[in-house]
């Protein structure tokens, strides 16, 4: 990006092209990242501040609502449907510097961006989420800018539509979706994609030129055992191939080969023909988050205290989402729950007062088995389930597709307005009266 852009998002002024490079800030609130979690508590706190007290660091032009990907790859939705402009989507009365952060300094209270600016603040929330490290995988790249050659993704923006079309120009052969070997964002959605190829092979009379294969780097196919056991058996009912500790390692575009290595031999590995690939790349949290050791744990991730979502360092950061160190499973029903706890916990330390608000580890994963069928996973830090619904969620119900697919949407674009903060007070209302 050549130049930042100072941006009121209610009067639409564009301070960039008078101000100088190299300005310095001040905010009361600083928020890095306008994705799920940075717009949804922008939006919670929004009425505390005054006008253009709070700035939001965010480089992109558009707010992507990424769980619907899973659905754009099956041809179900299209990506214009998955995204708003970053001005709609962020409160009317904060400041949106369309820029990144390059580097933080938190002892000294600012933060760098990639322009040259300076942004001082009183309290900073992180909401970076992960970056997609495609260029880790040798060959993947290359593969993912040829427009025929099977290989694609679900994770950018940039190639979820080829999963589609490589769906439809599918003939014969392997299949295969990956799940690679590192901290990533929903981990149920490789998988989703497996059952979505395979019953689009069904209906279009492929499937029995099919081999449908998931190749996982994780030794189980899911983390809470009730939704591992209904997995298990929907991959044998589909006669899906799953492999456990498998991770691809590099893609021959030329030749379609794939070659996994086997996790519990290192350095042993074999390798596959492809007719379609279907790759979630390694992911780790933004280099320029990473590199600020005061602010991370070993791992990159912004160190957290998991119940109140405070940096352990300083009393002033806060972090929400696929950044933070929680140990929870990365997703946006996750940053719905922290956000509430998180928008308590900053107004109070803001007031001087002791961050009290918990999270408990709450996060929900849709898991899409076809065209009308989901597992809706909801569980906590335990690994405990804790369904919303008064049913047994394990079950693949069409209900609970069509809420995937016509009602969150909505309930996403209404909690990055600051209206949905998790499903707990849905929960205790439908289950009056039930064990
Ligand atoms: P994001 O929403 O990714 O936002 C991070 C923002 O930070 C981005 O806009 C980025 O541009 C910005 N940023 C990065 N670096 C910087 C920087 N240096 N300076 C300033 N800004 C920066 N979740 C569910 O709950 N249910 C699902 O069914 C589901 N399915 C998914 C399917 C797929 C294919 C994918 C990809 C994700 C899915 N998720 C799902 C996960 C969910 O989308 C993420 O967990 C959620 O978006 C995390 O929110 P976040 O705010 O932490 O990160
Ligand atoms: C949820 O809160 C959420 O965040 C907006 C999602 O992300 C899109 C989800 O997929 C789900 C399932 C939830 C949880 C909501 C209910 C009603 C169980």
């Amino acid at each position: 990006m050549s130049m930042s852009r100072l941006i009121s998002v209610n009067s639409k002024r564009y301070f960039s092209k008078t101000s100088k490079l190299h300005d310095t800030h001040s905010c009361k609130l600083l928020i890095v990242g306008g994705g799920a979690g940075g717009c949804t508590v922008a939006a919670k706190l929004a009425n505390n501040f005054k006008k253009h007290e709070i700035i939001v660091v965010e480089p992109a032009e558009y707010n992507y609502y990424q769980p619907l990907f899973t659905l754009i790859g099956g041809g179900t939705k299209t990506i214009s449907d998955a995204r708003k402009p970053m001005g709609q989507v962020l409160p009317k009365n904060v400041t949106w510097v369309q820029d990144a952060v390059r580097e933080f300094s938190p002892k000294e209270n600012c933060v760098s961006t990639g322009c040259g600016h300076t942004i001082k603040y009183d309290f900073m929330l992180i909401a970076t989420g992960l970056q997609l490290n495609y260029d880790k995988i040798p060959g993947l790249l290359d593969a993912l800018k040829q427009k025929d050659s099977g290989v694609c993704s679900n994770y950018s923006e940039l190639y979820v539509e080829k999963t589609f079309e490589s769906l439809k120009r599918f003939k014969k052969g392997n299949a295969i979706f990956t799940l690679p070997n590192t901290p990533l964002k929903c981990p149920g959605a490789p998988q989703k994609a497996a059952y979505i190829a395979d019953a689009f092979f069904r209906k279009n009379n492929k499937r029995n030129n099919a081999r449908v294969i998931y190749n996982t780097s994780l030794p189980v196919i899911f983390g809470v055992k009730k939704y591992a056991d209904a997995l298990w058996k929907v991959v044998e009912g589909r006669d899906i191939d799953v492999n456990l500790r498998t991770n691809l390692v590099s893609i021959e575009p030329g030749k379609n080969v794939a070659t996994f290595e086997n996790l519990e031999k290192p350095g042993e590995t074999h390798a596959v023909n492809y007719e379609m690939l279907n790759v979630t790349p390694p992911m780790c949290t933004p280099n320029d988050l990473r590199k600020c050791r005061e602010l991370v744990n070993d791992a990159g991730f912004v160190d957290v205290n998991k119940d109140t979502m405070q940096s352990t360092k300083f009393d002033n950061v806060f972090a929400i989402g696929d950044c933070a160190s929680s140990p929870n499973s990365k997703t946006c029903a996750a940053v719905a729950s922290q956000s509430t706890v998180i928008a308590a916990n900053m107004t109070a330390v803001m007031s001087g007062n002791k961050p009290e608000a918990i999270y408990n580890g709450y996060a929900s994963c849709p898991l899409v088995t076809g065209y009308d069928k989901c597992i809706l996973a909801e569980f906590d830090y335990n690994l405990t389930p804790m369904e919303t619904f008064p049913f047994n969620q394990a079950r693949e119900l069409r209900s609970m597709y069509i809420m995937k697919r016509d009602i969150m949407p909505t309930v996403y674009w209404l909690m990055l307005r600051g209206y949905w903060g998790g499903p707990a007070t849905m929960r205790k209302f439908m289950r009056l009266g039930f064990a």
